[in-house]
């Protein structure tokens, strides 16, 4: 009996650190700080769990104490990765059409910064994407190539504004894209 207690004890000692170590090991974002920072009780108290003088909690509380006090550094994934969202504009099948309906959808898009629009061609003929400035002239910002039947062109919008534009071939074509 005592012998089985034992065993079960000594399990659970080793079972912790190589949760710690996996952990540790599985994080490829870990890092560590000169060993010479670990405080002289956080090793003492790496000693006494294994001797089994102090418990689990102890033990862990001096690692909690080490990812605090950033001597292991633990980087959040989360804060590497850019938010880029995703927005569509559809040129609608008859948009080339002057007497038709066939407006951009939406006519306006709004969207918040840092959103790609992907302009899709669904019409029948050829269509480009050309900003203007706010009197109808053609600008040197998103412009696009003649886009060919299920052509697309992407534009990422930075910063807010309202902006306009229009297609070439058929210039009574205009949208907007409002950005906040
Ligand atoms: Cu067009």
């Amino acid at each position: 009996m005592k012998a089985i207690e034992g065993m079960e004890r000594l399990a659970t000692k080793t079972m912790i650190p190589t949760i710690v170590f996996s952990i540790l090991l599985v994080s490829s974002s870990v890092s560590f700080a000169n060993a010479d920072l670990i405080p002289e009780w956080v090793k003492n108290n790496a000693l006494w769990y294994g001797q089994g003088e102090i418990s689990e909690t102890e033990f862990l509380n001096a690692i909690k104490f080490l990812v605090e006090s950033k001597i292991i550094i633990i980087d959040s994934a989360e804060e590497t990765v850019s938010k880029i969202m995703e927005a569509q504009i559809i040129i609608p099948n008859g948009n080339f059409n002057v007497s038709g309906k066939g407006f951009y959808l939406p006519l306006n898009l709004e969207i918040s910064t840092n959103t790609k629009v992907t302009w899709v061609n669904d019409d029948s003929v050829p269509h480009n994407i050309q900003s203007q400035d706010e009197r109808g002239h053609v600008i040197d910002f998103f412009n696009s190539p003649p886009l060919n039947t299920g052509d697309r062109f992407e534009f990422t919008f930075e910063e807010p504004g309202v902006y306009n534009y229009y297609c070439s071939f058929h210039p009574w074509r205009v949208g907007l894209v409002t950005v906040k």
